[in-house]
Parts: C-alpha cells; sequence; structure tokens
C-alpha cells in the first residue's frame, strides 16, 4: 500500500462526502435580526438547486439534509415535489430533521412538556418525518430538541427524562430497518436554565435507551468553550455510540460560523481521532459528516463552497498522520516526537494535490472561483431578487 501523503489524500477524498443544509442557502438571521440576499434559496427547488451547484463544483456533497416544516411542511404529500428536485439537480435527500421547537405549542417543550396532548403531537410529527424518511429513502432521522427551562424549579428535570426516554423508545421502534436516530445535544440556547439533552452522556443514554440504533450526533457548536471536543469523539467512537456531526465553527457559543473559520486545529483533531480509530480497527466508522451552518453576513453559495473545500483540506491533513509511528511515540510517551508528528500533517499544504484530485475527476481546481466565473449567482439573483423582496427582516 502506497502511504506517500499524495497517495494517502487521494484515498481520502475518494471516500470522504459532507451532507449540505438545505437551510444553509436560505435567508437566516439571528435574533437581532435578518440581512437579506437577494440570490438566497425560498423554495426546496432552490434550495436543491444550490446544493446541486455545490455538489457539481467539489463533487463531495451528494446529499442534502432536510428540515420539516421548512422543507416538507406538508409532510408525505410533499415527498414527490423532493424526489423531482433530487432527481432534477442530481443530489440526494439526506438526513431527515423533524421540527418540534417552531410551533407555540412547544413553548414549554415538545417530547418533554408536561403536557401530554403537546408530547403526543410531537411525537406524532416525528413518526411521520420518519415515514417521509422511509418514502424518500433517507436513512439518518436527525433529532434535536429545544426542550428546557429557563429558570430553577419550574420543570421536573427528572420527568422530563422519562418522558423522553418512553417516546424515543416509540421512534426507534417505528424505524425500518435501514434508519438509524441520530440524537443531538446542546448545552443551551434556547433553553437557558436547563436543556433536557445538554450534552454528549445524556445523548448517549437517551440513545442506549432507545435502541440498538439510535447514536449520539456531535454538533461542534454545542459545547463549553472548555470542552475537550475530541476527547467526546474518542469516547463514542469506543462505545461505537457516534453517528454524525454538525460542522461550523465558533468564537464563542452555537455562532454557526463556517468550517475552520476560527479554529482549524479543532476539526484536524476530530478527523484525527476518527482516522486513528480507521487504522486501530481496520475499517472506517459508520458517521455521518454534515454541515450545520446559517451564512448571516457571507454569500451563502460561497460560504457553503468554502466550507466543502475547507473539510476537505482538513480531513486529507488529518489522513496523512503516520499513525504507526505515532502509536509507538504515545507507548514511549515521547511527547514532543508525538506531538511533532501531528502537527507535520496538520501543517502539510495538501493544497496541491487536493487540486491534482480535482483535475484527474474533471472538477475544477479552484471551486469559489469558478463558481464565480459561471454566472449562477448572476442568474439566481435575477430569478429570485422580486421573490426575496418580501421577506421579514426584524426579530420583534
Ligand atoms: C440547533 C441546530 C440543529 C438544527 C438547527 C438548525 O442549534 O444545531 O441541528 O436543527 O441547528
Ligand atoms: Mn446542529
Amino acid at each position: 500500500m502506497n502511504n506517500k501523503p499524495e497517495a494517502l489524500i487521494y484515498r481520502a477524498l475518494d471516500t470522504f462526502s459532507i451532507e449540505l443544509p438545505s437551510w444553509g442557502f436560505a435567508n437566516t438571521g439571528t435574533r437581532f435580526g435578518k440581512f437579506i440576499q437577494v440570490a438566497a434559496a425560498i423554495t426546496v427547488e432552490d434550495k436543491f438547486s444550490d446544493a446541486g451547484q455545490v455538489h457539481a463544483l467539489t463533487g463531495t456533497c451528494p446529499t442534502v439534509a432536510l428540515h420539516s416544516l421548512w422543507d416538507f411542511p406538508n409532510g408525505l404529500e410533499d415527498v414527490a415535489h423532493v424526489q423531482r428536485w433530487a432527481e432534477k439537480y442530481g443530489v440526494r435527500p439526506g438526513s431527515i430533521n423533524p421540527n418540534v421547537f417552531q410551533d407555540q405549542e412547544y413553548k414549554y417543550g415538545s417530547l418533554g412538556n408536561p403536557d401530554a396532548a403537546t408530547r403526543k403531537r410531537a411525537l406524532d410529527h416525528i413518526l411521520e418525518c420518519v415515514a417521509v424518511a422511509d418514502s424518500l429513502n433517507c436513512r439518518d432521522i436527525s433529532l434535536w430538541f429545544a426542550d428546557g427551562s429557563n429558570y430553577p424549579g419550574t420543570q421536573s428535570i427528572r420527568n422530563r427524562i422519562e418522558w423522553f426516554e418512553e417516546a424515543l423508545r416509540k421512534v426507534h421502534a417505528s424505524l425500518n430497518p435501514k434508519q438509524r436516530l441520530l440524537i443531538e445535544y446542546k448545552p443551551f440556547e434556547p433553553a437557558f436554565y436547563h436543556t433536557d439533552i445538554a450534552d454528549w452522556g445524556m445523548a448517549l443514554l437517551l440513545a442506549r435507551n432507545s435502541g440498538p440504533r439510535a447514536y449520539v450526533l456531535v454538533d461542534t457548536g454545542h459545547h463549553y468553550q472548555a470542552q475537550n471536543i475530541e476527547q467526546i469523539v474518542a469516547w463514542l467512537l469506543y462505545h461505537q455510540a457516534i453517528g454524525g456531526f454538525h460542522f461550523n465553527d465558533r468564537r464563542y457559543a452555537d455562532d454557526d460560523l463556517t468550517v475552520g473559520s476560527i479554529d482549524p486545529y479543532q476539526i484536524f483533531r476530530i478527523f484525527h481521532e476518527i482516522h486513528s480509530y480507521a487504522w486501530e480497527t481496520g475499517g472506517s466508522p459508520d458517521v455521518a459528516y454534515m454541515v450545520d451552518q446559517s451564512h448571516n453576513l457571507k454569500g451563502k453559495m460561497e460560504a457553503m463552497i468554502q466550507t466543502v473545500c475547507t473539510a476537505q483540506e482538513l480531513y486529507a491533513k488529518a489522513a496523512i498522520v503516520d499513525h504507526a509511528h505515532l502509536a509507538s511515540l504515545q507507548r514511549t510517551c515521547s511527547l514532543v516526537e508525538a506531538e511533532e508528528c501531528l502537527r507535520y500533517a496538520f501543517w502539510y499544504d495538501v493544497r496541491p494535490a487536493l487540486r491534482e484530485w480535482r483535475r484527474s475527476r474533471g472538477l475544477p481546481e479552484e471551486p469559489i472561483q469558478a463558481f464565480r466565473e459561471s454566472g449562477y449567482l448572476e442568474r439566481i439573483t435575477a430569478e429570485r431578487r422580486d421573490r426575496n423582496a418580501s421577506v421579514v427582516t426584524t426579530y420583534a
């Protein structure tokens, strides 16, 4: 086996794919407002068109994550539309994200709500999403819950655990044999006292309680500043409990900035844990790589293409770590040599090999440049300007 860096980079890029979030192409904002981009996607077709463009330019993102109320508000009735757009734009529907956080009835929670009728409605919505996923031949149902409370004493944390366990067991029981449940944790926001699924341990216990095809989803933005995310990844790999990632970057909290824009070494360290696990176990873990970002200022198309290219670079860098050598240095506690072995890979310039890989696959060497020369932005700007004119920008 040729273990020259270029060969390792090629093999890594050939197996690497990352899923794009449909919502990353739409006009999103913060609670302080939304800055409208006239070319932003509005309809599901727009989102498939944009994702198709990014996949055509990078060859690395064949699936689009869909969010129920934003992409198939009519549930199963929208399946045919989605299938048509997927066909037309050459990207498949990926993970299905139920939304039990934006409707008024979820003020005190969804599956964790003290009101049994509200819990039932939330469960029914999720079960419909499982059916939508089944009809779209999607494997992953990706669950994130805003559930929690804002003040001490206002909710029974233990009762809510029981209600989540009860409901998630029913969701797991509704899966077809190929499907998986991904349980995403988040320490806070929008709840600011307790969040029901606040960390990896809570997500892992709920996953294990639900059934064998429930896994933990790690959103890189869902950690306290001081947390060692790659250590959490190592634990979840060790317990074969990791199902996927939502990649983004942050300086403070769940900032949803573009991957590698603040701390590229963080994502590199996560990819290193995965590559070294694969080297040790002789097989790649079954992990779904996904982007979860909201592009409030950057042009949404360029931000997404930049994200995919950065993820390719960081995945390729981590693929050239000499795992056998590093393992021997770790055994002998050769600290500086071991660290230098890892840093050598991080600082290795993989871009010439990446350009060569793209050329050899008939892809543009510089996807962002190719996008700028494609005229796609001008076309969608003309098509969508009027449709975006009526978008509400204010928070209140
Ligand atoms: C919650 C989250 C979740 C999505 C949402 C768009 O912060 O990370 O994954 O449903 O963002
Ligand atoms: Mn997420």
